[in-house]
Parts: structure tokens; sequence; C-alpha cells
């Protein structure tokens, strides 16, 4: 539950604050106390697209009455003001989709030699939605051919997004009867852009369909295309064990934080950092080895196919520098806080910037370079054994871990639930009808310090699964769950109800699912489009008994997702303040006429409760309507086990990679 007299639900984390406290240093949520926001622009009724002002619309009936100088009304202006953030968050999931799709490209054609491709099976499947022959040709061409054909949805100007048939049918319907599929990517952010430029669209319904249109570039272009060219490049993710925590820092090792989103540098630091030269450098510097750790996406990605540790989401990242124990901070894009660089002045810690998008004063900047990767990743890692040696006895330090098992993807999901011959979604479908499982919550998004941080990721979690609800988690969400010790097959035992316990030991899965980074969002898409597709559940994404929530949100990137599972017909909440509270006339498209055109919705709820209240509540009601039984709470016991957790526990790799369909 949202505790106001902690800053951290993370032990560790609130450890590391009160230690910086006890120091002087300062981290954000000292100044999130501080700063406080301006309740003008945090209501959406500020607009500054123009030098006629910024305008400030408030005041009594500041909703019918109050206009800028242009005449932009109230609901005008929060409208413009939102759809500029969904696309703003479109545009970085994309672009970071892009930089993926030129890997993939190089990969195929050697000019980047360090990159291979490791799931040729989901690379033919690519190809087969993206419609490009495969017979007789080899994996790098059809790469190269899948790459292009992605590349060239970016700037796409007519036509349908290529994924969006993806969907189920009749959620593709929806979106033509609405005008609401993408053309291509850049066209529909290029467009959003234009439409809120000063003096074109006027009309908040307009310019919040177009937040829905935008945002599914994102969903189903940017972000589905992310992930999938990630699996076929580093590997389909299957569970993997690790730990989770600040704590992982490691005294007598080199430690080297790997944080940011796009994983390509990573990957190649997870590989370089197992080479002997690379272990013999750092035991001469006087370290034992290297210790690789990750943090935010960056640590998904690499949890997820290679079990490196996390040292948590975003709001932890000053504190893996005051640990004192960070020889370096290698970042690329997205979610980095400037303030790590002056924590760093504090600290012997390198923060070592790696993309041309994302430089930072104080930082050293190494540039990567996709053609010779590899060798930009011994840079950094010699940067951070050299560094070994000016480590100061200063920091704060904690070991403290909690285990966790990572790397659900939407093909495991599938395998786990029949194996590599009757793989399907049946099981799960199947408990949902019967009322075994509830309902699933996706719970996902960022850390914010106005907010204790996982304090509600945690409590929601836990509701959940006490209430038989299935959880799937991604980015900062999973995250708290992980450090929080949700993501292991015995929470399942001690803290689920007793129907959604006895699908996870008949499975031997945790009750809660990490299905990877922020752009993994669209695993959840691909997950309830099988569980729509396998039947019993309706036809349609928003007939399912299940909701997303994003409670602890900052970045636009979580308002692009938010849009995104609400025009594929999902009921989506999000925690703290709306971005557009002061008008009520975008508050209404947004619950009310986005549900009626595409059954989907979106409400800002700040009480915990009430997020979990209307939440099952929800699902409860899409139960009816598909003529589910009704839930009953304890109704059903663990009766039978299929693997027991001893034995799952076992193996070490529970699917090997050419198994995963
Ligand atoms: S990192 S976008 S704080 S989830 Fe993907 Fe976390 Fe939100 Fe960044």
């Amino acid at each position: 539950m949202a505790d106001k007299t902690i800053k951290s639900a993370d032990r560790v984390a609130e450890e590391i604050i009160e230690w910086a406290e006890g120091h002087g240093l300062e981290t954000a949520f000292d100044r999130a106390e501080r700063l406080h926001p301006c309740p003008i622009g945090h209501s959406g009724a500020c607009c500054k697209i123009c030098f006629m002002g910024p305008c400030r619309l408030v005041g009594p009936d500041a909703e019918e009455k109050a206009a800028g100088v242009c005449g932009a009304t109230l609901p005008v202006v929060s409208a413009r003001n939102f759809l500029r953030m969904v696309a703003a968050g479109t545009a970085a999931h994309s672009d970071h989709a892009r930089d993926m799709a030129f890997t993939l490209l190089e990969a195929a054609t050697g000019e980047a030699p360090d990159f291979k491709i490791k799931d040729e099976v989901k690379l033919r499947k690519l190809a087969g939605i993206l419609d490009i022959p495969t017979d007789g040709k080899t994996k790098e061409i059809i790469a190269k051919e899948v790459a292009e054909k992605i590349i060239s949805q970016f700037g796409q100007q007519k036509g349908e997004l290529a994924f969006i048939r993806r969907a189920p049918k009749k959620r593709q319907e929806v979106w033509r009867k609405w005008g609401l599929v993408p053309r291509g990517i850049d066209r529909e952010v290029a467009e959003a852009m234009h439409r809120t430029n000063m003096g074109v669209d006027q009309d908040p319904e307009n310019l919040m369909m177009a937040a829905l249109k935008v945002s599914l570039a994102d969903g189903w272009g940017g972000c589905m295309f992310s992930t999938d060219i990630t699996d076929i490049l580093f590997g389909t993710p299957r569970p993997r064990r690790s730990q989770a925590s600040i704590g992982i820092m490691k005294e007598d090792e080199v430690n080297v934080v790997v944080h940011g989103h796009e994983p390509t540098l990573a990957e190649m630091v997870v590989e370089a950092a197992q080479e002997k030269e690379m272990l013999d450098y750092a035991k001469q510097k006087g370290a034992k080895g290297i210790n690789l750790v990750g943090m935010c996406c960056t640590a998904n990605e690499v949890l997820m196919r290679h079990g490196i540790p996390t040292a948590g989401g975003f709001l932890n990242q000053e504190l893996a520098v005051m640990t004192g124990l960070a020889e370096a901070v290698m970042v690329d894009v997205q979610c980095i806080m400037p303030a790590i660089a002056q924590a760093a002045k504090k600290f012997h810690t390198k923060i070592i910037t790696t993309s041309h998008k994302g430089k930072m004063i104080d930082a050293v900047h190494v540039q990567y370079d996709e053609h010779r990767a590899k060798e930009v990743a011994r840079q950094v890692l010699r940067l951070a054994i050299d560094n070994f040696a000016n480590r100061t006895a200063e920091g704060s330090r904690v070991h403290e871990t909690t285990p966790v098992i990572a790397g659900f993807s939407h093909e495991y999901i599938d395998y786990m639930q029949g194996g590599r011959f009757r793989a399907s979604f049946r099981p799960l479908n199947d408990a949902i009808m019967a009322g075994r499982i509830r309902g699933v919550a996706g719970i996902v998004g960022c850390n914010n310090p106005r907010i204790a941080q996982d304090s509600i990721h945690d409590y929601l979690a836990e509701e959940f699964i006490k209430n038989d609800v299935l959880v799937v988690s991604t980015g900062c969400g999973a995250a708290a769950c992980a450090k929080a010790g949700f993501m292991t097959p015995e929470t399942a035992l001690e803290k689920a109800g007793p129907g959604l316990r006895e699908v996870c030991e008949a499975i031997g899965i945790p009750p809660i699912l990490h299905l990877g980074a922020c752009v993994d969002n669209s695993r959840i898409l691909t997950v309830a489009t099988h569980m729509v597709n396998e039947g019993g559940l309706g036809d349609d994404i928003s007939d399912l008994p299940a909701v997303g929530i994003a409670p602890e949100w900052m970045s636009e990137k979580a308002l692009a997702i938010g849009c995104y599972f609400v025009a594929s017909g999902m009921y989506v909440i999000f925690g703290s303040e709306s971005p557009v509270e002061a008008s009520e006339t975008v508050k209404h498209i947004k619950r009310n006429v986005w549900e009626e055109r595409v059954g989907g919705k979106l409400e800002f709820v700040a009480d915990p409760d009430e997020i979990l209240k209307k939440s099952l509540e929800h699902i409860d009601k899409k139960r009816d309507a598909l003529k589910l039984r009704k839930y009953e709470p304890g109704r059903f016991g663990v009766e039978r086990k299929l693997m027991s957790m001893a034995d799952r526990r076992k193996l070490e790799a529970i699917a090997k990679p050419h198994e995963i369909k």
C-alpha cells in the first residue's frame, strides 16, 4: 500500500536513500519534495506551443470561458498537450525500433559482424507475417528482406502498418471503422506534431482520436518491431533465474551497470565481459572479476536473455552510484537522469554515454558503432576496469538480493502450457473460464519519486494474485515485483489465491510473469491476441477479463503504451493525477467516447484501493458479459500437480530455444 512515511518500498533502496540523506547527498526523492509541480501545467491547462503565450487557462468556468490569445479553449489545449505526449512516447519507442531494424539489416549483410541471427524460427515466422517468401533462402537473405520491409514501415505514406493484421479480426474492423489504422510510424508522429501546431486541429475529440492512432503506430508498430527483432538477434527469452536489488554490487569485482533501453551494445558487453582477455585485465587491476548489473529496461533485456541481475528500475540509478561500488554506468537512450552525472562527481563512478542522441555534460562519451560493436564494448569495460583502483571506501554498502525468474516471452507462455508439440493457450483460457483464474492484470510502467517507489506496484501485484488474478509485468513495474520477491514460483504458494496457485503449481510458473522491457508491452498485446484466438473468451481483446495498470507512471512513453492498450480494447488505469485533469471534456472523451468507439478507456486514479476495486469490478463485468462461471474466492484448492516445484527448480534452462515455437 502507498506508504507516505517511506520514500521507497524497496528496502535496499530505502537504506541507501537514508544513507544519502545522512551524507548530504541529494536524490530525485529530495528534489521531488522540494520542487512542487506547477498546478497549471500539471493539469494540462497551460499552452506553450506558440510565442503569443504561454497561456494559462484557469479561473472560474475555465472549461467554457477560458481561452488563449488565439482563442484556443481549455479542452483544445489539454487534448493538444496530451496528443503531443503520446506522439513523443511513440517516437521514442519507435526510434529505438528503427535502430534495431538497421542492426538486423547490417547483421544480415555482414556489415555488423558481431551480430548474428540467433532465432531463425522466429525470423521465418516474422517473414511469413510480412508476406516475405522464405523457400530456398538463407537466414541472412530472409533477415535482410525482413529488415528492409520493417524499415520501410517507418516512412510508409499510405496503406496500413503491416502488423495491424496480427490483431484479432474484430479489432482490425474497429480500427478501420474509426480511421485509426496507422499508415506509417513516422507519418503518424509527424501528423500529430502538425495537428498540434498553432492553428490546426481545434477539435478535442479529433485530437484525442489522433492520440489513439499514433499510439497504435507504437504498440503494433515500433514496440512490436523492436521486440521481434531483438528476439531474432539475441534469442527469444525463456525463464532464467537471477537476482534483483542494488545489493548485487560486489566489493571485490569491477561493477559495470548497463542502463537505458537499446540492448545492442549491452549484449556485446555481456559477451565481452566473459572473454579471458577482459577477465585477465580485471585481475591484473586487482579485481576478482567483472560483475555486470542491469538498470531500467536494459536490465530487463539482459536479465531475460542472460540472467544478468537487475539493480532495479528508473529510481535506482542515482542510488546505484551511491553504493560507491559502481566503476561505470554505461547508458544509451531514455530514462537516464542527468542527475547521475552529478552524483558520480562525489564518487569514482564513470558515467559513459554511448549514443550520439544522448550525450551528457560531465560524462565520458564512447560512441557506439554497430560495425565494431564488440570493440566498443571492450573499450567500455577497459574504462571500468581501469577505474577499479579509484574506488574509495565511501558509499552506502548494502548486499541484500532477491531471487527472480524472468523471461516469459509469449512464445514461452505458449510452450509452457503444453510443451513443444501441444503448445497452446488452452490451459490458460480454460482456467479463466472455470474461474480458477479470475482474470489477467498487466502492471507495467515507471516509478515516480512523488510516490513511494514500488509501493503501489507491490501492493497491487500482491492483492491481484491473492484475488486469483494472474499478473503480467514489464518495465520498472517488473523490476519492482522482482525486487519484492514476487517473481518465483514459491510466491504462488505463499501469496496467490487457491485457484491461481493451483494453475501456477500445475504449470510451474510464478503468479507474476516478467514479460520484459517497456517495448515488450507488445508481448502483452500478443498474449491477449492469442487468448482471443484460442477461443472461449470472446472474439476481441475488449472482451477479455483483463486490465492494464501503470500505477507509478512518469514518462510520455507510458502514456503512449496506455493509449495503445485502450485502442486495442483494454481498460487502462494510470495512478496519480491526470495530465489533462483541468478539462472535463477531455476526461469525458478518454473515459466515455473512447469506450463507446474502441471498447477501451483510460482513467487516472490516485488511490491504490480504488485502482484495485475498479480493476476487479471490470474483470468481473467482463466475466459476466462472457457468461463465464461467477468467480468465487476459495472455490478451488490445490488438487493435483503436473510437476512439482522442486522438479521445476531443478531445470536450469526450462526450454531450449529451438523448442520454442
Ligand atoms: S524504463 S519508461 S521509467 S518503465 Fe523502460 Fe521504467 Fe518507465 Fe523508463
